[in-house]
């Protein structure tokens, strides 16, 4: 068995995805898909090549189950989830309205995911891994699952393994104060952060994103990459920074934009790639997320995003 590069840790729910872009009460009919941070980051790494682990607590029922087999049908090693009696897997329903804002609501209060806690891990498991993808969500599930995270970041720097984190503050989970006390130190400590312009100012009390990148490398960051929503993205090292301009495409779902940049841009980090570069990368794969409805159908295998790739370099020449 070769080892797993990167092991993402986090959440997975349910989502249904209405067919009409109106208000729920007004929807009739919903597909099923899967949808969590940690999970679309792992699938889209996986889709570009990369082998790629979750690990997560899923109800004993059957969205469980669902969940763990589309995952593990886009390659995604699921040997270490658990399945638990002690609450059902979560759900969401995304909302899109006429102008096409996407919103979500959950229904993930007491889920199995939320009862997750430092005992459920296993360490040899992830000791394999060059890279652990977690994000801010998990530690505003519960108060096991802040340990968790806090525990992960501990292990990874006794273990050398790096840290990629995106604090993906979900302001339906947790209050800002919340959020600001438990994700700013995390922030500081992780060696690739992928996170919004927006959550900057909450956090590092700057939403300028070449001010942000300056300080997380400042503080020891490797790599940053700072997601700008319609505007791009900026990404920095210790070498280098850029602007990295949008790919211009018809948008149709913003939700697993960001986690797609996260898995562009951590693909290029794992094949060593210039900095540039997996801001591109990253770039690519989020304009890809938006045009589809769910957060990873869209992303595309590893042969039509380097088509994709090299059609672009063409075009710049
Ligand atoms: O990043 C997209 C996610 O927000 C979505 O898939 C669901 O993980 C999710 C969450 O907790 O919001």
């Amino acid at each position: 068995m070769r080892d797993i590069e990167v092991i993402t840790i986090g959440e997975s729910l349910v989502a249904f995805v209405p067919n009409a872009h109106t208000k729920l009460r007004y929807v009739q009919q919903f597909s099923k898909v899967v949808a969590g941070a940690e999970s679309n980051v792992a699938v889209g790494l996986s889709k570009l090549g990369h082998s790629t682990g979750w690990m997560s607590k899923v109800g004993s029922d059957e969205f469980g189950q669902f969940i763990i087999r589309e995952l593990r049908a886009e390659g995604v090693d699921t040997s270490h989830v658990l399945i638990s009696d002690e609450g059902p897997s979560g759900i969401m329903f995304k909302q899109f309205s006429a102008n096409l804002a996407s919103q979500v609501f959950y229904y993930r209060k007491g889920s199995a995911a939320s009862t997750l806690k430092v005992s459920d891990l296993d360490w040899e498991y992830l000791k394999q891994a060059k890279v652990l993808h977690l994000s801010g969500i998990t530690p505003a599930l519960s108060a096991s699952c802040k340990d968790v995270v806090y525990e992960l970041f501990s292990f990874a720097k006794q273990q050398g393994i790096l840290i990629s984190f995106d604090p993906n503050i979900r302001r339906k989970l947790w209050s800002e104060a919340e959020a600001k006390q438990v994700l700013a130190p995390l922030l500081v400590q992780a060696d690739i952060v992928l996170m919004g312009e927006d959550e900057g100012e909450l956090l590092l009390g700057s939403g300028d994103s070449h001010r942000i990148a300056a300080m997380l490398l400042r503080k020891g960051a490797k790599a940053v990459g700072i997601k700008r929503g319609g505007q791009g993205a900026y990404v920095a090292d210790a070498t280098a920074s850029f602007d990295i301009p949008i790919y211009p495409v018809k948008v149709v779902d913003t939700i697993g934009a960001g986690d797609a940049f996260n898995a562009g841009f951590l693909a290029g980090i794992l094949e060593g790639k210039p900095i540039k570069e997996c801001g591109r990368m990253g770039s690519l794969m989020g304009a890809l997320a938006v045009s589809s409805y769910g957060d990873t159908e869209g992303l595309p295998d590893r042969k039509a995003f380097d088509d994709m790739m090299q059609n672009e370099k063409e075009i710049e020449r």
